[in-house]
């Protein structure tokens, strides 16, 4: 039994410079938790609602002062003394004390930050590392490494928001973000030795002003061959498309054109035979369910197509989407759905219905690592943690490397799901 004996939230900073939540939760055995919340810029717009005080004298609109205030006020009223057998319970307690669907009236990121502290804290009490208490089938993941930024992360005019590359020949997790590492830095020379720009996005992957998808692929392969890795058998690449900023009137309106549905999916395609890209997120809006429907049914097979703002780590959206064929893998986010429980909810889904699904940070991120212990105990296979700049997605590798020297090096699995899309 988990008796909580405090409980307080703060507002903090993200990495962008925006206000977040954090939360202390200690309890009355001793041990403390403390979680902090992410922020999203290319959100879904189902997601659990990101309370914002939208006081236009205080941070651009964007202070949390509501949200803390309902963890130290109404939250604290009713948890302190309270006893707690699983996280579950206390989540659903959370959910309820909220009383909507969508959170918006504690606040999802008030409600996560909550859901987060709880969790370390019973996870002390447990005798346990993080990673066990979100399952038990661990696995250190392959990184789907963000080294190329564009869309709303970036102030360049790359129509695509990330162009990430994905180590999968390599033995350990170590030596796949080592071949990352070395990519990346090969990859700031050669945008140098081009006279483009070497600052970086807010996920820390570089935002040279270039606008063509074809020449930022093209870039990216020659500088894998450069670090003497061979594109397409040691390094793979990935998408974020983030096609829902660039969708109107049902048409997908990018750089070098505009296209319907049917001619968007076909440009992917082409990419793909063009170049190794073996995962595409959000190659569809959230509101093109038909052209989901359409780029599942003639890539599905070929690439692993990841639902991201089409399914924002909803167990009922996903349950929806695998009815309705859509995608063959999710992003799981923990604030888009706001708990520890309906995440790992929607990871059970996602496991029953053999999508793979792809632990996830958001671009406003912090110091707080949980995510890469997410991978680890849902047995993931893969991480999206952004590239190997900024401390705020470095932190997440570097929690890999420890938890990799515990377990082992042979714990590295980029798993039979994954392995099914190499080329
Ligand atoms: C995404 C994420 C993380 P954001 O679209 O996948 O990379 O971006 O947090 O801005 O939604
Ligand atoms: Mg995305």
């Amino acid at each position: 039994m988990i008796n909580i004996k405090t409980i307080h939230a703060r507002q903090i900073l993200d990495s962008r410079g925006n206000p977040t939540v954090e939360c202390e939760l200690t309890l009355s055995t001793g041990q403390m938790g403390t979680g902090i919340s992410p922020s999203g810029a290319s959100t879904g717009k189902l997601e659990a609602i990101e309370l914002r005080d939208n006081d236009s004298n205080k941070f651009n609109g964007k202070s949390v002062y509501k949200a803390v205030s309902n963890i130290n006020t109404l939250v604290r009223k009713k948890v302190i003394g309270k006893n707690f057998n699983t996280q579950e319970e206390f989540d659903n307690f959370l959910i309820e004390l909220d009383g909507s669907n969508n959170k918006k009236n504690i606040g999802a990121n008030a409600i996560l930050a909550a859901s987060l502290a709880f969790c370390k804290a019973k996870t002390k009490f447990d005798g346990l590392e993080l990673f066990q208490s979100f399952g038990d089938s661990f696995s250190l993941p392959v990184p789907l490494m963000n080294i190329l930024n564009g869309g709303a992360h970036a102030n360049n005019k790359l129509d695509f928001q990330e162009f990430m590359i994905i180590p999968v020949k390599f033995p350990s997790f170590s030596a796949s973000l080592q071949a990352g590492c070395e990519v990346f830095h090969t990859l700031k020379n050669q945008l140098s030795k081009k006279s483009l720009s070497t600052a970086v996005g807010d996920e820390g992957g570089f935002a040279p002003n270039i606008s063509s998808n074809q020449l930022a692929l093209n870039i990216i392969t020659e500088s894998i061959e450069i670090a003497g890795y061979i594109p397409g058998e040691d390094i793979y690449l990935g998408l974020d498309v983030a096609s829902s900023e660039f969708y109107s009137n049902e048409k997908y309106r990018l750089n070098d054109g505009v296209y319907n549905s049917n001619d968007f999916c076909e440009y992917l395609s082409e990419l793909c035979k063009n170049y190794p890209i073996i995962s595409i997120e959000d190659g569809m809006a959230e509101d093109d369910w038909v052209g989901w429907k359409q780029i599942t049914d003639s890539m599905g097979k070929k690439v692993q197509l990841v639902g991201d703002d089409v399914f924002v780590t909803n167990p009922g959206i996903l349950k929806k989407g695998i009815d309705a064929g859509i995608a063959n893998s999710i992003l799981i986010k923990l604030n888009q759905i706001g708990t520890v429980t309906e995440t790992i909810n929607t990871i059970d889904i996602a496991k029953q219905s053999d999508y793979s699904f792809i632990i996830s940070h958001r671009s406003g991120e912090t110091e707080d690592t949980t995510i890469a212990d997410l991978s680890v105990g849902t047995g993931s296979n893969q991480i999206k943690t952004g590239s190997l700049s900024r401390s705020d997605r470095v932190a997440k590798y570097n929690r890999l490397l420890r938890i990799e020297e515990n377990l082992g090096e042979n714990m590295y699995n980029i798993g039979n799901i994954f392995k099914r899309w190499q080329k």
